[in-house]
Formats: C-alpha cells, structure tokens, sequence
C-alpha cells in the first residue's frame, strides 16, 4: 500500500469517525431529551466538580463564575468526545487496512477480522471505563427515574449509543471507502462479492486483495475519487450537523445559565417571595426536566421496610405548611441568594418512622434526579420542620426550584436543601454530599445575620445610592435571620441593633415590619433624622434567639459559615 492510498484511508478513517461522533452525539442529546438519560459529556463535569479542593472550588468561582465553568465543563465534554470518536475512526481505518488484515476475507460491510476486533475492543474499554469511572453518577435521570431504576437506565442508554457509534462508523467508513474506489475497480474488487466463492481458499492465495484492487487502479483517479468519497461523507457530517445545531440551540435556551445565581434583594422585596424571584442556585447546566408520572421517592438504607412512593400517595399524606427561609452557603453580605417561602409537604420524620429507621443510623443521604447528593445528621432529618414538600406558596414547585418534590431543611444552607429528590437513603456512616465532598461543612448551619436594603444601594451594597437631608426624617430598611442554634423556643431575632457612627454606638431597633416565624427571616426598619450634614457609616447587627452577638468579622467565603461579617453602609448627609 502506498504512502498515499494509506494517507487517503486515514482521512476517510478520521472523517468517518467524526461523523460516527457527531451521530453519536446526536443519539445522546435524544437520549437525554426522550429518556432523561445524562450522558458522559454531562456526568463527567458533575464526577470530578467534588474532587476539586474547596479553596480551589471558591478561587474558580470567584474568577470566572460557575456558569463560565459549566460551560467549559460541557464544552470539553462534547469536543472531547468528538475528537476520541474520530481518533478512534482513524484507528479503525490503519487497523483495517494494513496488509494483514487485507489478506483476510471481508466480512461484510467491508470490514475485516482485524478491523472488528479493533472496533470491539474500543467499545467495551470505552463502555467498561465508562460505567466504572461514572458508577457514582450513574443513578442521575431527568424524568425522575429512582436511583436505582435511573443506573439500570444510563447503563443501557450507554450501551444503545456506543454501539450506534459503532455501526456508523464501520458503515460511514465503507461507504467513504466504496466511493474511493473507482466503478471498475470496485466492480472488480469488492471482496465481499467474490469472498463467497474464495472462502474455501486459503488467504494467502486470493488473488485479489482490496488492497491489491486499489493499487491496480490508477492513483490519480483514487485521490480524485477519495475526493468524491470525502464530499459525500461531508454531505452526511452535515445532515449529522444540522439536527445537532438545532439540539445544541435548544439545549442553550434550556440551560441554567440565564437563572444560575438570581438574587432577591434590593429595597423592592417582599417578606413572601414569590416563586418567579427565589433565589435560584443549581450545580447543573441542564435542570432536570422531571416527569411527574414517572417520578419516584425511594426510601431506603438502614430501615425496617424500604418503600417507593410515587406522587399521588405521597401527596395524599397528611401535610403540614411552613414558612421557612433558604439560604445559599455563597451568599455574600447582603447579598440576595437568600428567600423566604410558605412550603406545603410532608415531614421527613414521617416517612421515616412508616420505613422504621434501625438503631446505629447516622445520617440521610439525599438524591436528586440531577445526581446531586447531599446528607444532613438522622435527627435533623427527624426534626418536624424537616419536610419533603412539593407545594411554594401554594403553586406547585416549578422546574428550576426542584418540582415535582424538594427537602427543605430549616437554618442549614441551602444545599441541603435537595431539589428534585428521588432517594432518601438512611445510613450508618458519615457519607459526604457533592459540595462536602469538597471540603465544606461540617455544620453547615446558617449563621445569624442582618443587612440593609432600603434605601437603594450603589452596586456592592457598600453606599446608599442618594444623599440623605439634613433634618429629614428617613427610613432605613433590612433584614435579619437568627441562626437556628438559638432561639428555642420563640424568634431566632431577639435584638437588632443600628449604629450612625461607624459602629461606635448602638441603638436598638424596635420597629419590625415582618416578625416572621422561628424559621424565618425578619424585616426591621429604622427612622433616621441626621441633624448634621457630612459622610457618615451606619451599620447593622442582630442577636440570635438564645442573645449571642452574630458574627461580625468579615470573611469573605468561609467553607464553614459561608460569607459572614457585618453589613456598613456609606451615607451622605447634604
Ligand atoms: N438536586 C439538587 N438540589 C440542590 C442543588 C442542586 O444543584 N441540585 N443546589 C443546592 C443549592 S447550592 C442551593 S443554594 C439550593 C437552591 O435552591 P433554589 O434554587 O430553589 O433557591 O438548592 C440546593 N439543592
Ligand atoms: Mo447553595
């Protein structure tokens, strides 16, 4: 074989796998709209986001901004696969046409022994480091598959599309080749033709190998043909290539970019949020699209009787209502990844004790149909504000706040507050979640905590936008949480105090114009009437329930208590 037919073999090989690759892709992104099965290209990013160090986690955070993250994350994942799939085109094609493998008999669609044996072995590393590098991500299914219903799932999707890979690329690399070849020498070559009747030979005697059949053709009119084959396999990467554009935009319109990170905050805020506001924070680029129907919630682990609910039973059980505040462990000072809500569903403790937790449980472990774990300790999860709700403010959940069915968890940041939840396991050991895995935590109780809203603040929240008059009576305005290790019984908040002079002094704030509940956040405000023009630097603090002092120092993102410090605020008085 000439340097140039095995140049020429190569480019097909390479072009037929990037088409086997792009059908490939176009089979996943399928997958996961019809059957909710993640592939690879998303797990991958969601295995190895909880092996990164917490610092590392906050420092990448903080520069690019998790959606930039998630979309290298997918981006390398798709690119990554394209560029394997036509490696892998590439091999197949020096496999199947060195001299050895041309000597044997053409098995069908032009393949080989050697040929095939190159694209099966490729197939099983792939799908055997596959299944063992995802194993833990396996049980992730955007319908709302139950765990373990949701791996038997991936696993067969997995299998479903490799072998597609497979397929299309042997055929796309015949069919490439085929074309290569000029109409008489194809005539007289095809192998698998004439195999039938040289079968009996053996190989060393064929007198017409494919390779022979190229070389007794004229060079000039292979390259040129090869042309013709390359255009027709381009031809096919297109009609490969347009459905997946159209999937690609698809996905972009439905991905978590444009909501990842929405804040409430500013002087416009209700004590109620309304569900179109919440504060919305999710780990995915593409939310679960869960299916009601489908959805299951497995309870399980280290209990008498494991149970699968679906929807309707759960939510004909006696349900309890609860305001509950939810906040994000990156929710800076003032900062608005934080909300408050009236939550409908079922406490934890119930399905529980129906399932009868054994003695030497330690904690759950929670699941969500997005693969996301988290754990909380087995008392929390019996304590009766622990719920498993599927109603906000009486509307269902919507897609991106957990729908049908999420956890709400009070005073623990809101990570733990699992949406999409499939699984409740009960465990005998501390198992860590997505972000524990990174080396947040341990507590992960939210810090008591207060801040200024209103009037309107320069960006960062550090001055207020217009100067205040002298002698004008104004309304400051702000919210303020108690930690949830105070404050039993009665309020978290039990004092906010205010001071005018850069925290020299402090007066306390009597006016609340939402008291909340023990689980919730309070809105205070404060009528301030400077006498004085000039700059002046107000701040804000609040004591939780049981008189401790919130934490005032600044740390800017600490993996145990979030972003805490005090909130100060410039003035100017004219
Ligand atoms: N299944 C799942 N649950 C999740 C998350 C997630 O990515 N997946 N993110 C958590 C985080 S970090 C926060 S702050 C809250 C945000 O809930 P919200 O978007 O409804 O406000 O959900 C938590 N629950
Ligand atoms: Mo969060």
């Amino acid at each position: 074989m000439s340097n140039i037919q095995r140049l020429t073999a190569i480019g097909a090989g390479l072009l037929a796998g990037l088409v086997a690759g792009l059908g490939l892709t176009l089979i996943q992104l399928a997958m996961r709209n019809w059957w909710g099965i993640s592939p690879p290209q998303e797990l991958i990013p969601d295995r190895f986001a909880p092996t990164l160090d917490v610092d590392r986690f906050i420092e990448l955070v903080n520069e690019y901004g998790y959606n930039t993250l998630k979309r290298f994350g997918i981006q390398a994942g798709l690119t990554g696969v394209l560029v394997a799939a036509t490696l892998i085109g590439a091999g197949y094609a020096h496999v199947s046409e060195t001299r050895a493998a041309n000597a044997g008999r053409s098995l069908f669609l032009g393949t080989n022994r050697r040929g095939l044996l190159f694209v099966g072995v490729s197939f099983i590393a792939l799908y055997v480091i596959s299944l063992a590098v995802l194993w833990p991500n396996l049980d992730t299914n955007s319908l709302g598959l139950p765990p373990s219903q949701a791996r038997l799932a991936t696993a067969g999707g997995y299998l479903a599309a490799y072998l597609s890979y497979a397929v299309l690329l042997i055929a796309t690399y015949w069919l490439v080749t085929q074309w290569a070849r000029s109409p008489q020498t194809a005539m007289n070559d095809a192998p698998h033709d004439t195999a039938p009747a040289m079968a009996s030979m053996p190989t060393s005697a064929m007198p017409i190998t494919r390779s022979a059949a190229v070389q007794t053709s004229v060079p000039r009119r292979t390259v040129l043909a090869s042309f013709g084959g390359a255009g027709i396999a381009a031809l096919a990467g297109a009609a490969f290539t347009w459905p997946s554009v159209r999937l690609l935009r698809q996905f972009e319109d439905d991905a978590t970019f444009s909501y990842d990170g929405r804040r409430y905050s500013g002087p416009g805020i209700e004590p109620i949020t309304p569900q179109d506001k919440f504060y919305t924070v999710t780990k995915n680029t593409l939310d679960p699209d869960v299916d009601r129907g489908i959805w299951r919630l497995e309870v399980n682990g280290h209990v008498d009787t494991s149970h699968t609910y679906d929807f309707e039973e759960l939510s004909s059980l006696p349900s309890v209502t609860q305001l509950t505040t939810l906040m994000c462990i990156s929710n800076h000072v003032s900062a608005g990844l934080m909300s408050n809500a009236e939550w409908k569903g079922v406490p934890m403790a119930d399905l529980l004790n129906a399932a009868g937790v054994k003695s030497g449980a330690v904690e759950v472990v929670l699941r969500g149909a997005d693969g996301y774990t988290d754990t909380f300790s087995i008392d929390k999860a019996l304590d009766p504000t622990t719920l498993v709700v599927y109603e906000i403010n009486g509307e269902p959940l919507t897609r991106i706040h957990g729908f049908p069915v999420r956890i709400v968890v009070p005073g623990l940041f809101g990570e733990k507050n699992v949406k999409w939840v499939t699984g409740i396991e009960v465990v005998t050991s501390d198992v860590k979640g997505f972000y524990e895995q990174q080396g947040w935590g341990p507590n992960f109780e939210i810090p008591t905590r207060s801040d200024f809203f209103s009037p309107t603040m320069n960006s960062g929240n550090r001055s207020f936008r217009e100067p205040f008059a002298v002698n004008r009576p104004a309304t400051l305005r702000g919210r303020a949480y108690g930690s949830a290790l105070g404050g039993d019984p009665g309020t978290n908040v039990s004092k906010v105090e205010i001071s005018v002079d850069d925290a020299q002094t402090w007066s306390e704030v009597t006016q609340f114009d939402y008291e909340g509940t023990e689980l919730t956040w309070k809105f205070w405000s404060y009528r301030w009437t400077p006498t004085e023009p000039g700059e002046y630097q107000l701040a804000i603090r609040a004591y939780d329930g049981a008189g401790t002092l919130q934490p005032v120092e600044s740390l800017p993102s600490d993996p145990r208590e979030g972003t805490t410090g005090m909130h100060r605020v410039r003035a100017v008085v004219e």
